[in-house]
Order: C-alpha cells, then structure tokens, then sequence
C-alpha cells in the first residue's frame, strides 16, 4: 500500500510538471510573436554588446549599430516600451541612455515608423524606413562574409575563424575598435588581421584547430597577430613561401606550384 501512493505521487508530479511546461510554452510563444521582432532585436543586441563595454559611448553605440546592423538612426525617432511609454529619442547619447536602463521585463516594442537612417550596405543616405519588413529587410541583408547569416546573428562576422568575441584584442569590451595592422578594416572585418599575408584562417600552425589559441614562439603574440610567429627573423609570408616566387603557398592568394618545378604542387 505504502509503496502504491508513492508510485500514485510520481505520477501525479510527473503530470502537474508537464502541465505547467506546456502552459510557459504557449505563454513564450505567444509573447514572441507580439510586438515588433526587429527594433527588439536591435534594441536587445545593442543592450548585450554595450553592457560589455568597459566604457560605453556615443560612438561606442554607433559603431556596434553598424558592425551588427549596418546602419545608423537619423533622429529623432520614437521608441515604445512594453508598457505602452514612448519615449522620443534626439541623439546616440539619449539612446545609449534608454539602452543601458533596458531589462528583461522593461524592452522596447516597438519603433514608430517612418523614420530614416544612413545605409552602410547602400551607402545612400538619409533611406526612409516605412515598416517593420522592411527594417527587418534592411538588418537580415547586413552579412559582411556573404554565408548567409547576418552579422547581428553570426558569431564570426569575416568568417576568419576567430569569433567576434575574440577579436577584442585591446580587451577593453568593444570587438569593434581593434585595428592591429592600421590598415582602416578591424580586426572583426579583416581577415588577415596582423596583414602579413597569411590569412588569418591559415594561422594554426599547431593545427589544433584553434587559431586564436596559438602561440609557437611563447612571446604572449597570438600567431594571427604575429608577423613573424616563430621569432625566426623572417616574416610568416617569407615561411610560408618556400620556392620565393612571392605567391604564399597554400594560402588564399594561393601558389598553384609552391616549389616551382612547373607541376601544381607536386
Ligand atoms: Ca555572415
Ligand atoms: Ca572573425
Ligand atoms: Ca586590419
Ligand atoms: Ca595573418
């Protein structure tokens, strides 16, 4: 008998719990698909990339708005919260404003519409956006590899191998200030990011897979960021072209023939 109600008692929680599961599912969904996707998923980006910034600004805000959606607002523009308060916004400053006080219960729903922004993907300026498709269009179409996925929702945005995250090199939050060659394309758009030649995919010279993580002359330079990764004097570009012709072998600007004996890589 004792052990009939406890089997009686498994089976009733069992049942309250998937119940209540399926009851928080319907309320998820139905929460997902109200209000306006796009604003929320730039308002909800914006908030997750500045809230790692060591020190957010304007510029900050601006920067990450065209890294992930390739665009900037020209203001003023009116934003909703989820409890119907508007709030008209003037500035990148006011908006970094109402980004950093943003919570998972207090979002913003919705953006009045029209409004115009600068294009980056078109370079036109001043582009009127009439609705949410087309501001959905506008975000889905910013995809600086070209694989598919737009940079807001890929985590590797040039496709290197290096995650976003990793291309933080001055460690300061922002993945889109570090510029290690100076050659005006940051390191998360540049995929050769020390501009020695040598894509940075192509940097694993321990071949563990992991390009970030190697190191092959220990000075504390990750061999991506590192013109010369074995501390031997030459160049990575000189290493890896062994017959000197100064096309890099198996590289991206591809030597066909690296030992130049006229037989492709033979
Ligand atoms: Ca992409
Ligand atoms: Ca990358
Ligand atoms: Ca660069
Ligand atoms: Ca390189």
């Amino acid at each position: 008998m004792k052990k009939f109600s406890k089997l009686t008692s498994i089976i009733l929680l069992a049942i309250i719990s998937l119940t209540s599961c399926t009851k928080e599912d319907t309320e998820s969904n139905i929460e997902e698909t109200t209000g306006d996707v796009a604003i929320k998923t730039i308002t909800d980006n914006l908030k997750s990339k500045m809230s790692q910034i060591t020190q957010p600004d304007d510029l900050s805000l601006d920067r990450n708005m065209i890294q992930d959606f390739g665009f900037t607002f020209i203001y003023p523009i009116n934003l909703t919260y989820n409890n119907d308060v508007k709030v008209s916004i003037n500035s990148s400053s006011e908006l970094l404003n109402i980004i950093n006080g943003l919570t998972e219960t207090s979002y913003i729903k919705s953006i009045d519409y029209p409004f115009n922004i600068d294009d980056q993907n078109t370079s036109r300026t001043n582009t009127s956006i009439d609705n949410e498709a087309e501001l959905q269009s506008s975000i889905d179409s910013h995809d600086s590899d070209g694989d598919g996925t737009p940079n807001y929702a890929d985590d590797d945005d040039d496709n290197d191998t290096v995650a976003d995250q990793d291309e933080d090199v001055n460690h300061d939050g922002d993945v889109t200030n570090d510029d290690t060659d100076n050659d005006g394309v940051t390191n998360i758009n540049d995929t050769d990011d020390d501009g020695d030649g040598v894509a940075t995919a192509n940097e694993d010279y321990d071949g563990d897979g992991d390009v970030a993580g190697g190191d092959a002359d220990n000075d504390g330079t990750p061999d991506y960021l590192d013109t010369d990764s074995d501390n031997d004097g030459m160049e990575d570009a000189q290493d890896n072209d062994a017959d000197g012709d100064g096309n890099i072998d198996d590289d991206e600007n591809n030597d066909s023939d690296d030992d130049n004996d006229s037989d492709s890589n033979n």
